[in-house]
């Protein structure tokens, strides 16, 4: 679908794809109970880039495979990611009123259906993945490899570790290792799973496999560094947050430890990085450069 396109046009084109298939995917809230179901729907409909989504289906073609296939992995995927900035915006946690320009979903729904409508998307998203029509679509024997992927990157190996030790360094000095653990796991996690995702489920061999999960890591760490620049300088209504928050909850961030200007240049190095590890894929590879692009100029 996407080889010679624009990444705009990719992206709003993916975008029409998953949610659509996010209609199909997701529990009606005409079925029992229907709260929370509203809930579910109410936080994965409310909007959002699709990033990690349009990254599965991005790399499963560069590396020949074929994006329709994927929906149903990239919808599992964005219901893990949703389901953690619901949790991420709950009082016990970042406590925040907006999410995707809306108000979060413990405002609208309360608490305690909140959790539960995290807990049932991260549960969802399995029920999904391991559902015989998911298999049938993929290559032979990549279900459960993808299962694999996704458990351990959403885990406490991935981005509930780093949410973890985020939460216990508020308001304390940390050294950069412990930036690094944090950012590579709390989002960096959940953006290589989306890429290894796509690889593995495009038929990626091994080599094009590792040199993906290059590609991964690096635009995993440069996404964080891109959002530390943003609660700093960032566009609130753009961005659909609150913003000013890591400074606010004594975060340590990319700017905090090195300076906005150092941070910028950090986040070009891990694109350009990035843009070199797809160089093998050639024109296939061009969306992911794009992506790579994306993920560190943009605004929102
Ligand atoms: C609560 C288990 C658990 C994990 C929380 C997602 C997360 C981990 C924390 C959210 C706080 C935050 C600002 C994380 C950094 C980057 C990030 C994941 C931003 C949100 O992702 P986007 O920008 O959001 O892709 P949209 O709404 O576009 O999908």
């Amino acid at each position: 679908m996407g080889a010679d396109m624009d990444l705009k046009t990719y992206i709003a084109e993916c975008g029409t794809k998953i949610n659509a298939a996010m209609e199909k995917y997701l529990p009606g809230e005409d079925i029992l109970p229907h709260n929370l179901h509203r809930a579910m729907r109410y936080s994965v409909m409310a909007g959002g880039k699709r990033i990690r989504p349009v990254l599965i289906m991005a790399s499963c073609e560069a590396v020949g495979g074929d994006a329709e296939s994927v929906l149903p992995v990239a919808c599992a995927m964005e219901m893990i990611h949703t389901y953690s900035l619901i949790h991420d915006d709950l009082p016990a946690m970042d406590d925040d009123d907006y999410r995707r320009g809306e108000p979060t979903c413990h405002k609208v729904f309360g608490e305690a259906m909140a959790i539960l409508a995290g807990d049932a998307l991260l549960t969802q998203a399995f029920v999904l993945l391991s559902a015989p029509e998911t298999r049938e679509v993929l290559p032979h024997g990549a279900s459960s490899k993808l299962i694999h992927i996704l458990a351990r990157n959403a885990g406490s190996y991935g981005m509930v570790g780093g949410q973890a030790v985020d939460i216990e360094s508020e308001g304390r000095e940390i050294d950069f290792p412990t930036l690094e653990y944090i950012h590579t796991h709390k989002t960096g996690a959940l953006i290589l799973a989306s890429v290894q995702a796509g690889a593995l489920a495009g038929g990626a061999d091994e080599k094009a496999f590792a040199q993906m999960t290059r590609y991964g890591e690096l635009i995993g760490l440069a996404f964080q560094v891109a959002d530390d620049i943003l609660d700093v300088v960032g566009d609130q209504k753009l961005m659909g947050k609150t913003l000013g928050v890591d400074e606010a909850r004594g975060k340590a961030t990319y700017p905090s430890f090195f300076g906005l200007e150092a941070a910028r240049e950090r986040a070009l190095e891990l694109r350009d990085m990035a843009v070199a590890a797809v160089e093998p894929f050639a024109d296939r590879g061009d969306l992911l450069k794009q992506l790579a692009h994306f993920i560190v100029d943009r605004t929102f």
